[in-house]
């Protein structure tokens, strides 16, 4: 755990107690600080007592006794409608900010700065791939034998990772929630994979959800920015925070463009990654030959990672090491199983149309099983990515509206997992792929896409007459 520094002796109140709240409270507390904690939900009050918490009710507390109050990343304080809370402290001055701006406030102790090479922070933010950055950047520098952890949205709060040791590299996957809040943002190296709308609700549309997005560039002042240029957003981004053309503390990452500019950029076209730097090339490495990173969305990941990777130092060749040992995360692109030429590919994660597409260009001869609690528009926007599909298997709330976009292309009704995944296998032949990526959220189904991913392997591994832990 870190102790927080900077509220010693000071009564912090603490809004949510989920696993970053709880995290908060027991950081705070070890920093010498008075919590107040509390949440709007009876249940995880109870939850938050029996770990052994005292709650004080915030609707009721004297905000001129509370130094700053910590909100969680799901709890709004703008949009839609702020928080009765948060906003009672915000109308009273006080400061509110997040687990985030705790940790970069807490990081660097007198300890570390004594440290032959000084710990460092990477950040990695963007709509989608950050959690597979994360997880891969974390990946290449374990195998490379450098000390590393990886905290933030990909599941663990950042306040409970372990104090640095020497050399020691920290991963934190960051969302716009996280980002927008943190009062300190100091990366040393920060990331943005991409844009496509998401959260808008939370960030008053489109361009708030940048503008969170972007702090961490603007505000956090990084030594290194690695940029993703197949956006506008990505380009603004990285002419603006770059002095000249050249200037090499912003790495430019594509997937499917060929950078040729005097600066520094890295770039995946062809299942080839590819270095540049001032208009020459540095290295280069075949990621088809990487089970864990198929699609061209992984091999923009792949590109983020090794970016990262080479501003801390490591050599082509080991990253191209690390990157043959990836295996993946769970739920996105996750391979479940391989039967009579036959893959079972798991992307739960694809929630919406933009990474349903990811994975749909990523594949061939692909057996689809899509459904959910569909967004607006549907799967209207998937039509160009049809032509790999042989068969749609339907499940959820959205069949019927999402058989009605299917057009042409072959597709039958299923109504839940079970019944796809056993047809998808009846009709699959060598060479074909099933794959779940949804286009939808779990939620008519699912308590979330890890329950529907589960789902989705235990059917498969039943049809196969697989045990529960082969694979
Ligand atoms: N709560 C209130 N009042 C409210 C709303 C919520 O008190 O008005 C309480 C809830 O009752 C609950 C707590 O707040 O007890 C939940 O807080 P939270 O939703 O912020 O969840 P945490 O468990 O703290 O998890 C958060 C991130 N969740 C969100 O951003 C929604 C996790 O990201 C993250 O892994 C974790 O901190 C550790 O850093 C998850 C996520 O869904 C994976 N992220 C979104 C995404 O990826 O799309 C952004």
């Amino acid at each position: 755990m870190i102790a927080v520094q900077g509220h010693e002796g000071q009564t912090v109140a603490v809004l949510g107690l989920g696993r970053s709240g709880l995290a908060t409270c027991a950081a705070l507390a070890a920093g010498g600080a008075r919590v107040l904690a509390w949440d709007d939900s009876l249940e995880a009050r109870a939850r938050a007592e029996a770990a052994g918490l005292d709650l004080h009710d915030l609707g009721r507390v004297d905000w001129s006794q509370v130094a700053v109050l910590i909100a969680s990343p799901g709890i709004p304080h703008l949009y839609p409608a702020p928080n009765r809370i948060i906003a009672s402290a915000m109308a009273a001055g006080v400061p509110v900010d997040n687990d985030i701006g705790l940790f970069f406030r807490s990081f660097a102790t007198p300890e570390t700065m004594e440290y032959e090479q000084p710990p460092k922070v990477v950040a990695v933010t963007g709509s989608n791939g950050k959690s597979t950055t994360t997880a891969l950047i974390h990946h290449v520098l374990r195998e490379s034998g450098r000390p590393a952890q990886m905290a933030g949205n990909i599941g663990r709060g950042v306040l409970s990772i372990d104090p640095a040791q020497d050399g020691e590299v920290v991963v934190l996957e960051l969302s716009s929630y996280q980002i927008e809040l943190a009062r300190a943002l100091t990366p040393d190296i920060a990331v943005f994979t991409n844009l496509s709308p998401d959260h808008l609700d939370r960030h008053g549309g489109m361009g708030g959800y940048f503008a969170a997005k972007r702090r961490l560039f603007a505000e956090g002042g990084p030594d290194r920015a690695v940029i993703g240029v197949d956006q506008i957003e990505g380009r603004y981004l990285a002419g603006q925070l770059a002095l000249a053309a050249e200037d090499a503390r912003v790495i430019r990452i594509s997937s499917g463009t060929k950078l040729t500019g005097p600066g520094w950029n890295v770039f995946a076209r062809k299942g080839f990654l590819s270095e540049y730097r001032r208009g020459k090339q540095m290295a280069s490495i075949d990621l088809r030959a990487m089970p864990g990173l198929p699609g061209a969305h992984n091999h923009q990941n792949a590109c983020a990672a090794y970016a990262v990777a080479r501003s801390l130092g490591l050599a082509p060749r080991v990253i191209e090491d690390a990157f043959v040992t990836f295996t993946g995360l769970p739920h996105r692109s996750q391979l479940v199983a391989e039967a009579g030429g036959v893959k079972y590919i798991n992307d739960s994660k694809a929630t919406n149309v933009e990474s349903a597409a990811q994975a749909l260009q990523a594949f061939e001869n692909i057996h689809w099983i899509a459904g959910g609690l569909g967004k607006e528009g549907g799967i209207a926007a998937l039509a160009p990515h049809l032509g790999c599909v042989s068969k749609a298997y339907l499940i959820g709330h959205s069949a019927r509206d999402f058989a009605l976009q299917l057009g042409e292309t072959p597709h039958e009704i299923c109504e839940t997992m079970a019944r796809a995944v056993a047809v998808a296998m009846a009709e699959a032949r060598a060479g074909d792929v099933v794959l779940l990526a949804p286009a939808a959220a779990s939620f008519d189904q699912y308590p979330d896409f890890e329950a529907r991913g589960d789902d989705f392997i235990a059917a498969v591994r039943a049809g196969l007459g697989m045990g529960a832990g082969d694979a």
